[in-house]
């Protein structure tokens, strides 16, 4: 199955920050970036939902303070973290689009790396990988440690591709194909979503290292037994037609 992208150029890139409780690590997330990487952003969309803390709104008004109209604040209408990520798709406006978290565990100094690989490839989705060498996990469950193996494994065979990490939502897209994609997911399997959709599609995907490390502030929106939700989207896409996938 083949799917042809328009040819992209890199001009600028949009970042998404879904955030629920995050505070200094969010402060600390765009800090980072505007440090490492300012003239090539385009906008930070930071998606707002009913469960955002009041805290987590008083540093969002401070960074647009700060940093003015690159800050956008987006009050997402679908559900979840999927609904979060679905609702900034259809709002960002850059060439490329970052799909990452704001609480640290996608650490922001790697954005500069992403942008400089989007540059040389730019038709292709270049995402992190916990499981080369380079990345890594800090402070992760062993039992997740475990699980997360076994499932990379099991995928990479299905899918019969070499990635690594189909999981870890931390990402560049050109943002035409993330816009093109008819997504279902509404929680955290969104993530893997945006991965195996692509795949499906022939589209290229490259991995570099990168290191996942357990927030110090704040708490996960996720529990452990839905983790087992991934496989039903990783399934399900496997028999989609191009038709099926595309909007
Ligand atoms: N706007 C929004 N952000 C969310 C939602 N769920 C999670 N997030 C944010 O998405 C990022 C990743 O979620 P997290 O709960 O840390 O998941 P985990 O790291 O996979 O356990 C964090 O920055 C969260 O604040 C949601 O429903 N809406
Ligand atoms: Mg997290």
């Amino acid at each position: 199955m083949f799917y042809n992208l328009p040819e992209q150029v890199f001009i600028s890139v949009s970042i998404i920050l879904p955030v629920v409780n995050e505070t200094q690590l969010l402060e600390k997330t765009v800090e980072i970036i505007m440090d490492d990487c300012s003239e090539d952003i385009h906008e930070f969309v930071i998606v707002i939902c009913d469960k955002t803390t009041p805290e987590s709104l008083d540093v969002c008004s401070q960074l647009k303070n700060k940093y003015g109209e690159r800050i956008k604040i987006l009050k997402q209408t679908l559900p979840f973290l999927g609904g979060a990520m679905r609702d900034a798709f259809d709002y960002v406006s850059g060439s490329h689009v970052i799909m990452m978290a704001s609480d640290m565990e996608t650490p922001p100094d790697k954005v500069k790396d992403f942008i400089s690989e989007a540059k040389k490839y730019p038709n292709v989705i270049v995402t992190g990988s916990r499981w080369i060498k380079g990345g890594g996990f800090e402070e992760y469950s062993p039992l997740k440690f475990l699980l997360n193996f076994v499932f990379q494994r099991f995928f990479s065979i299905l899918y019969r591709t070499p990635l690594t990490d189909m999981t870890y939502g931390y990402r560049i897209f050109p943002s035409q194909l993330v816009k093109s994609i008819r997504w279902e997911e509404l929680r955290h399997p969104f993530l893997f979503e945006t991965l195996v959709k692509p795949l499906r599609l022939g589209v290229k995907v490259i991995e570099i290292p990168t290191k996942w490390k357990a927030r110090d502030e704040g708490g996960s929106q996720n529990t452990f037994m839905r983790n087992f939700e991934y496989f039903r989207i990783g399934i399900k896409t496997l028999f989609y037609s191009r038709r099926q996938i595309l909007k």
